[in-house]
């Protein structure tokens, strides 16, 4: 089974890249599963992709790097019930340094569970071209370093939303990546895209073998980063006498997303998922906001419509709560029944890793030539300490 680890930030497209890779897997006769991972308990990502009948599990109030044991128990889980070629498992948004507190210990305790492990960082190449230019980025600096050391501990770059640039944009970008991240693999994907996806999956199955480095990183530094964006998770049920749910939803979404631009709060990610008896729609605001977002939605007339909301936003709990009060205000009047359950805003806690290891491994793990590598892998690998005595890969 391969395991891919998908890193990257808040809305910077891991989601549709999983699924959409998942779903062309499935056509070609693949068995695959996903693993999601938020700070809250109420996840869109997983409601999200399971509306596709793709096999999910979850690491639920807190990251990877945190929930280690979680993590292995549940790609442990799907193993056992799906036996999959493959699994992807989203790491949450505003986390980093996974290199040492989730790929080094997967590679050194459980190395049982797969036979390969990649890893991609997925970046917005609208956010990724005005970091490269020292343009002002849209949150304060603790958050723009999770970022940063995001691309930093990257072997593989997924730069995505290509679609959503200039053609002169993209042509700067690749100019500006390939000088500035010489050493790493890029790939520039609009993920929206069938070709592109199978590029990524193309890639991943061919990644060289490579020695991944820990991040040099200061964790005060991070950890503030974090409890900056605070987490919303919120349900909300809407009942309508004459099927226009569907219609008040959006004008809760609009409320919510015009307060918060009133209010110019940095967004993370904004996400919604509108479900029905017969219908799932996932509606995303990220930094760069969209303010077409209602031209492609179905105009549904329906009677009943659930309400999921995960959010992250740059602000304090007490004002992400009143936003979403706001909302609810704005759609309650006669003739529409709205009742809330599960509100949850919280600042996430300080990242304590379960592991955190810095030094290199052997090469023997990095390698994997205990699954049998065969000798030209073996010595396409990069580890300083191939020769090392202890390592079983020595010729
Ligand atoms: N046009 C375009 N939109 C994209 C692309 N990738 C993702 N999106 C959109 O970007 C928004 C965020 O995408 P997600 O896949 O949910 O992002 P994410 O990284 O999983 O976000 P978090 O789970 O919150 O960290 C959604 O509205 C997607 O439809 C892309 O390549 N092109
Ligand atoms: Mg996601």
């Amino acid at each position: 089974m391969k395991l891919h680890i998908i890193g990257g930030f808040l809305g910077s497209g891991k989601t549709t890249a999983i699924t959409n890779a998942s779903k062309l897997l499935i056509l070609h006769g693949k068995k695959v599963a996903v693993v999601t991972n938020d700070q809250g308990k109420y996840l869109v990502d997983t409601s999200f992709i399971g509306s596709y009948d793709i096999p999910t599990a979850e690491v639920t109030n807190g990251c990877f790097c945190c929930n280690f044991n979680s993590l292995s128990d549940q790609v442990e889980l799907l193993e056992r019930i799906i036996k999959p070629d493959c699994i992807f498992a989203e790491s949450v948004g505003s986390c980093t340094d996974l290199v040492a507190t989730v790929l080094k210990p997967l590679q050194l305790l459980k190395k049982e569970l797969f036979d390969e492990l990649t890893f991609s960082v997925f970046v917005d190449s609208r956010l990724l071209i005005d970091y490269l230019q020292s343009k002002k980025m849209p949150f304060n600096d603790e958050i723009c370093y999770i970022f940063t050391k995001q691309i930093e501990e990257a072997d593989l770059l997924v730069i995505s939303k290509i679609d959503l640039l200039s053609a002169e944009d993209l042509e700067i970008l690749q100019d500006l990546t390939n000088t500035r991240f010489a050493r790493k693999i890029l790939i520039f994907q609009n993920s929206l895209n069938p070709r592109n996806i199978q590029n990524w999956l193309t890639t991943l199955e061919t990644l060289p073998i490579r020695r991944r480095d820990s991040l040099d990183i200061d964790y005060q530094i991070y950890g503030k980063g974090e409890a900056d964006l605070v987490w919303l998770d919120e349900e909300v049920n809407i009942h309508t006498e004459d099927q226009s749910a569907f219609k008040v939803a959006l004008l809760f979404i609009e409320s919510m997303v015009e307060e918060i631009k009133q209010k110019q709060i940095p967004i993370g990610h904004l996400k919604f998922l509108l479900k029905g008896e017969e219908f799932s729609h996932k509606i995303s605001f990220t930094s760069i906001l969209d303010d077409n977002w209602k031209i492609n939605l179905p105009s549904l007339m329906v009677g009943d419509v659930k309400i999921m909301v995960n959010s992250r936003i740059e602000t304090s709990p007490e004002v992400a709560r009143a936003i979403v009060r706001k909302g609810v205000n704005a759609i309650s009047r006669s003739g529409v029944l709205v009742s809330e359950s599960q509100e949850q805003a919280f600042q996430p806690g300080f990242p304590d890793p379960t592991h955190r290891i810095t030094r290199n491994l052997p090469c023997c793990d990095e390698c994997r030539c205990v699954k049998n590598l065969n000798k030209s892998q073996i010595e396409a690998c990069l580890c300083d300490n191939k020769a090392d005595e202890s390592c079983c890969c020595i010729f």
